[in-house]
């Protein structure tokens, strides 16, 4: 989402105001339309160098492990997802930052109402992502209450675009499956066809996300993390919705461990809180945004 992100950024801001960072140096190859800084975001140090030293005013935090990949090194996930989140609310403490800190539906568990999930169900959530995404509601509520900091958080649903790959969480699947039709290759799905989700285009997140910066202080009433939603659909629908355009294009569904997160998700979400408190409307439905991807894919280098 990062690089859809700052690009909007650059939009209303100017190429000078907007700092992309990542750990990675290569990544500035796809950022050459605004600033770039090497940073690796556990350098408590270093990113306060770079906040002080460009006068940064306000940081979007997006690095994570996501949901599947988490799994594999539960305390690892747990590390990068807390540690950096702590030292970014630490510095926003003290220099008056105000944050985007980006939560997710992952939050939710199999105690939780599953359909039109509401703000604040029981919450149990299956995987260390998911724990870490709860925690993270937490602390930031705390800043927010304890120390005045103003940090502003959405749950995302699985999130989808055609500028980047997806990075190893459970809704993946939905963009996997547009490569695979472009390429016209058998589309292997590792949910069943009835696992339905909630989902999101990249513009209406990248909307969300600026749109909550946006809002004035006294507006939000909610300082863990708000329910948003875009859509819900299964394996199923979005299939044949892009067989509206490609005809034979084929799928067959192998269930792998990512079901039982999955089916620990919920399959739609009560947004209520957000449309009240900031007008939130998404823009894109489940056939809209098949549409937009599949005009947008075949032109877009893939990094
Ligand atoms: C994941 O699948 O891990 C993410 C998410 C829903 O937060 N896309």
């Amino acid at each position: 989402m990062g690089g859809e992100l700052a690009l909007e950024l650059v939009k209303k801001y100017g190429s000078e105001s907007i700092i992309a960072t990542d750990i990675n140096p290569r990544a500035q190859q796809s950022l050459d339309f605004c600033q770039f800084e090497e940073l690796d975001v556990l350098d408590i140090t270093k990113l306060e160098d770079v906040i002080v030293e460009n006068n940064i005013t306000q940081v979007y935090h997006l690095a994570a492990i996501l949901s599947a990949n988490g799994e594999a090194d539960p305390i690892r996930t747990w590390n990068i997802n807390m540690q950096s989140l702590l030292n970014v609310l630490d510095i926003a403490k003290k220099y008056g930052l105000r944050i985007f800190w980006p939560s997710s539906i992952a939050v939710f568990g199999l105690g939780s109402p599953q359909y039109a999930t509401p703000q604040n169900p029981p919450m149990v959530p299956e995987t260390i992502y998911g724990i870490s995404k709860q925690s993270g509601e937490n602390w930031c509520n705390y800043y927010a209450s304890r120390y005045g900091v103003d940090v502003r958080s959405v749950r995302y649903p699985g999130l989808i675009g055609y500028k980047t790959l997806p990075g190893g969480g459970t809704t993946d699947y939905a963009v996997d499956i547009f490569h695979k039709a472009l390429q016209g290759e058998h589309f292997k799905c590792y949910l069943t066809e009835e696992t339905e989700l909630p989902m999101m285009y990249m513009p209406d997140a990248v909307k969300a996300a600026i749109s909550i910066m946006d809002v004035p202080q006294d507006k939000l009433r909610i300082r863990t993390a708000y329910n948003i939603s875009g859509m819900s659909f299964t394996p199923s629908e979005i299939y044949q919705e892009i067989r509206k355009t490609y005809a034979d294009f084929s799928i067959s569904f192998t269930p792998d461990h990512r079901q039982q997160i999955a089916n620990s998700w919920p399959r739609t979400i009560d947004d209520t809180r957000a449309k009240m408190d900031w007008n939130w409307k998404p823009s894109f439905n489940l056939e809209a945004m098949v549409l937009d991807m599949l005009a947008h894919l075949p032109k877009t280098a893939i990094h």
